[in-house]
């Protein structure tokens, strides 16, 4: 296979900074208040990457003071010079995109081959697509004024992608942020800070505060911040929820999932063995969208999970600097060891647990591809978000107890259809309670479109025009003669 992806440059990169991270507050490097900093690891090799700081609730209150002062004078730069700088960090991103997605890969443990193609050419097309907004905001937005000041907290899964996803949209519409990355992968996030200092961003546009969830708590408890949005779990978007209920800050939640993919009778198998592939393998099953519900329509359930079974015996699992590899390591061994013990319960509650003979490197957060079949739709692996490689299969013998098994959790994300039948198709699509619904594919992102879940799988879209509108609120502006006149 071709040779394995250097880490050195990216090494180097670390290296130069000696190792040691601070906060990005108002266009500078600030050091944490605690004077702590926690050791961020490499997943695949349990071996420590960097120091990152641990944020406070005065770091927070400095991050949201330069938040503050910057706002006035961003908005007041109007749309098209606003898009000249998220050009620019486009550009920019697209100029480091190997050091980004090395990066990525040693902090997170997903495979190079997709932080390569996928994460970092993502976040430019991000910041690309909402450049665009920024130079039609007086057309497209005339009646509306951003936010204010967002404070931002996002995931391991896709910690780039996730900080393109709010960022991108919240500068473009003249609002400043503050965000939080999480405590496991904030190397590619300080990164972009130093990117931002590159194209000269304006100071306290763009703010980052490292740490654990108690950072996040700060953020969120902030008086001066008008809106929260926040990716992660479904429980802390519950917390964050009730924390901000009656302050009048805005809040958008894109929370867990328990995707539904749905294989009719008539679906193209072999498609659909390499749709699963993709639904739950991809990332290690770390996705929030991911197809991690496989319901089988009788008359192919036996032959699709031979199919699925003979191809999990060709992924490779292993270093993810190694591009041939199909699956790195998970986040970090607590990720691990939850998906280890929701995989026993599974067999307890009945399910047949299956993962083929495979490979995995010693030392790191390595699992294999695990195949849960025969699961009653109530049982705990039905029910409950995994966020690992693991995938539960069950059957189904109509169109409308199909339906009825995919909207039969307390989720409702996304879901995945597979039928050469279009009709059928488009008579399932409106009737899975979810916010995103792929037909013979899965996991398809844009930046043009609006990504975002029902029930506990949040509220909120972020992508496109309908993301925008999370980012302004509405001014009704009076032209009629005032009162006194008339
Ligand atoms: O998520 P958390 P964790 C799910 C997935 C996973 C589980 C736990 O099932 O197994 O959540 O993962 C910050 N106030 N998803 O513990 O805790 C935290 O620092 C404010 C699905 O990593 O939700 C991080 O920056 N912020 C999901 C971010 O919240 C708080 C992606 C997310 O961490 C906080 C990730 C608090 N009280 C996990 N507590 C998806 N749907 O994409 C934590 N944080």
């Amino acid at each position: 296979g071709p040779a394995p992806e250097s880490s050195e440059a990216a090494l180097q990169w670390i290296a130069a900074r000696k190792g040691k991270f601070d906060h990005f507050i108002n266009g500078d490097w600030v050091k944490p208040s605690s004077k702590k900093w926690f050791e961020s690891l490499n997943p695949a090799t349990g071996k420590s990457l960097a120091k990152i700081a641990t944020g406070n609730a005065r770091d927070i209150d400095a991050a949201v003071s330069a938040a503050r002062a910057a706002q006035k004078g961003w908005r007041d730069l109007g749309g098209p010079a606003r898009a000249r700088y998220l050009y620019a960090l486009a550009r920019a991103i697209q100029r480091n995109a190997r050091l980004l997605a090395v990066l990525e890969t040693l902090d997170n443990g997903k495979p190079v081959r997709e932080t390569r193609d996928i994460d970092i050419p993502l976040v430019a097309r991000h910041f690309y697509h909402h450049a665009g907004w920024a130079h039609l905001q007086d057309q497209e937005f005339g009646d509306f004024e951003p936010m204010g000041v967002i404070g931002q907290i996002i995931p391991w899964n896709f910690p780039l992608l996730m900080l393109a996803w709010k960022i991108a949209p919240a500068i473009a519409a003249g609002n400043t942020v503050i965000l939080k990355p999480a405590e496991y992968t904030s190397l590619t996030a300080l990164c972009f800070a130093e990117i931002c200092k590159d194209v000269g961003l304006p100071e306290g546009v763009v703010n980052i505060v490292t740490g654990d969830g108690k950072t996040g708590e700060a953020l969120v408890k902030h008086p001066d911040i008008h809106k929260i949005a926040f990716t992660g779990s479904t429980e802390v978007g519950r917390l964050i929820r009730q924390a901000t209920a009656g302050s009048g800050k805005h809040l958008t939640l894109e929370l867990g999932g328990k995707s539904p993919f749905i294989v009719f009778d008539d679906a193209d198998l072999d498609s659909a063995v390499e749709g699963v592939v993709d639904a739950i393998w991809f990332n290690q099953g770390q996705v929030c969208c991911a197809g991690s519900r496989l319901l089988l329509q009788e008359g192919i359930a036996e032959k699709m999970v031979a199919k699925l079974q003979k191809r999990m015996e060709t992924l490779r699992i292993g270093d993810p600097l190694d591009k041939s590899i199909d699956m790195g390591a998970i986040v970090d061994p607590v990720q691990l060891s939850t998906i280890k013990s929701l995989v026993k319960k599974g067999a307890v509650e009945g399910g047949t647990v299956w993962q083929p003979k495979c490979d995995m490197p010693e030392g790191g957060c390595f699992y294999p591809p695990t195949l849960i079949s025969d699961v009653t739709p109530a049982s705990t692996v039905a029910q409950e978000e995994i966020f690992g490689p693991v995938i539960v299969s069950m059957t189904f013998r109509t169109p409308d107890e199909a339906v009825a098994i995919a909207n039969n959790t307390r989720y409702g994300l996304a879901a995945s259809v597979w039928s050469e039948n279009i009709n059928l198709a488009l008579d399932i699509a409106p009737k899975l309670d979810c916010g995103v619904v792929w037909i013979n594919s899965t996991n398809q992102f844009d930046a043009a479109c609006g990504f975002g879940g029902n029930r506990e799988s949040g509220y909120g879209r972020e992508g496109g025009h309908e993301g925008m509108m999370e980012v302004l609120k509405p001014k009704f502006l009076s032209r009629l003669p005032s009162y006194k006149e008339t």
